[in-house]
């Protein structure tokens, strides 16, 4: 059984104006299809082959370029249209927003925290929200495709929220602007998806 390219549960121009069915389109039907080839290929025929890509990223041989880049990518963008909605932005609730002033003091302070972290994450990349046993988050950013599940890589923990600040990702509407596309996507976050995400792996 291969990994297959996810269906996204919105049209690609659904996020507009935050982000642009261009990218959207470009992004998922392109980049993240081209992941998805990629690791296919990259796993056949070896042990990874079959197994869950959180296993595979949980055991990998960093050494192992196509796995870790293609591996990586498959799984950060599968959890990048997740946590993204039309419905989108506000404020998390419940026991998310609970562990979010828990571990940051306030949503406010996450917010700064989470941006900060994808605005000075240098080159490619992304900038995370993950869940620790029992509850913790952490904000950290990872270089390329790399995420915390991999051994040794960023804070540790599960990803519940990942933004993706690679320049495919923002510069046909953007350009040079991150830190405007980085308020943006603060509009179109699915909290509900990330609470989800949250109660599966704290
Ligand atoms: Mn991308």
């Amino acid at each position: 059984m291969s990994f297959e390219l996810p269906k996204l549960s919105y049209a690609y121009d659904a996020l507009e104006p935050h982000i642009d069915a261009r990218t959207m389109e470009i992004h998922h039907s392109k980049h993240h299809n081209g992941y998805t080839s990629k690791l296919n290929a990259a796993v056949e025929g070896t042990a990874h082959e079959g197994k869950s890509i959180e296993d595979i990223l949980s055991n990998l041989d960093m050494d192992d370029k196509a796995v870790r880049n293609n591996g990586g990518g498959f799984y950060n963008h599968r959890l990048f249209w997740e946590v993204m909605s039309p419905n989108g932005g506000g404020n998390p609730s419940g026991a998310l927003a609970d562990a979010i002033n828990a571990s940051f003091g306030s949503f406010e302070a996450f917010k700064d925290e989470f941006a900060t972290a994808a605005k000075t994450q240098f080159g490619s990349g992304w900038a995370w929200l993950c869940v620790h046993a029992g509850g913790k988050l952490t904000v950290c950013g990872t270089p390329n495709q790399d995420n915390s599940l991999m051994p040794g890589v960023g804070c540790g923990g599960t990803p519940i929220l990942g933004l993706d600040v690679w320049e495919h990702a923002y510069y046909l509407n953007y350009q040079n602007r991150r830190p405007d596309y980085v308020e943006a996507f603060f509009n179109v976050i699915n909290w509900d998806a990330v609470a989800d995400k949250f109660e599966a792996g704290k």
